[in-house]
């Protein structure tokens, strides 16, 4: 255990940037299509059952969730992208509220793009990627739901996913939010963007 959480707790959801909170916190944001296990991911990391509310219906988070963490870091729970069913016009919604919270959050440290290990990335991935990349904003990217597949079948699929997303296989943390594999790995790069690893 290399971090521990003392206090997690939900502040705001947020749409407009007049909702977000007014702290100068370094935040992270937790991104990925929807269904793919964010906010099973922040429970994880928060050892919390329930702090945030996962679902097993695609599209369920539409806003931006804040949360306070041990009063040194906010996790920003982001909407998933991606999800066919989700009109046209909720989309071009969360690109839009996505952007802005983006491109206006100067303490924002670090972006965590999520793709499931069993799903080859998709184009919405990769312009998410490619868009984080040419505005400079650092991201990492986690593979989870690894419980979902064999060991064996495993390293295919990571050089699968590496491959189309253009990224060293050795920049990807595994992750499984069931078996928990991954999490220390998580914190370590999550306490080194916020200025705060050893
Ligand atoms: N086996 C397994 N299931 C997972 C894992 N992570 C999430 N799930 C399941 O996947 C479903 C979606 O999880 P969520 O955490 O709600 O996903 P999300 O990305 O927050 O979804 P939206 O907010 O709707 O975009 C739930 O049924 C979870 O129990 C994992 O690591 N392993
Ligand atoms: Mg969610």
């Amino acid at each position: 255990m290399i971090y521990t959480v003392k206090k997690a707790e939900f502040i705001t959801s947020a749409v407009k940037e007049q909702q977000y909170p007014e702290t100068d916190l370094p935040e992270i944001v937790f991104s990925g299509r929807s269904n793919v296990g964010k906010s099973s991911l922040i429970n994880t990391l928060l050892n919390r059952k329930k702090l945030v509310k996962t679902s097993s219906t695609p599209g369920r988070t539409q806003l931006l969730n804040f949360f306070m963490v041990n009063d040194e870091f906010i996790f920003v729970d982001f909407p998933g992208y991606g999800y066919a069913k989700v009109p046209k016009n909720i989309q071009q919604k969360w690109g839009q509220m996505a952007g802005i919270y983006l491109e206006n959050r100067p303490q924002l440290v670090l972006v965590i793009v999520i793709i499931d290990i069993r799903r080859d990335p998709g184009n919405q991935d990769n312009f998410f990627i490619n868009w984080l990349e040419t505005h400079d904003i650092p991201f990492t990217i986690v593979v989870t739901k690894s419980d979902k597949i064999s060991k064996n079948a495993r390293g295919k699929r990571i050089d699968i996913i590496s491959r189309a997303i253009n990224v060293n296989r050795s920049d990807l943390v595994i992750f499984s939010s069931h078996t928990r594999a991954g999490r220390d790995a998580l914190w370590s790069r999550i306490l080194n963007a916020s200025g705060m690893g050893i």
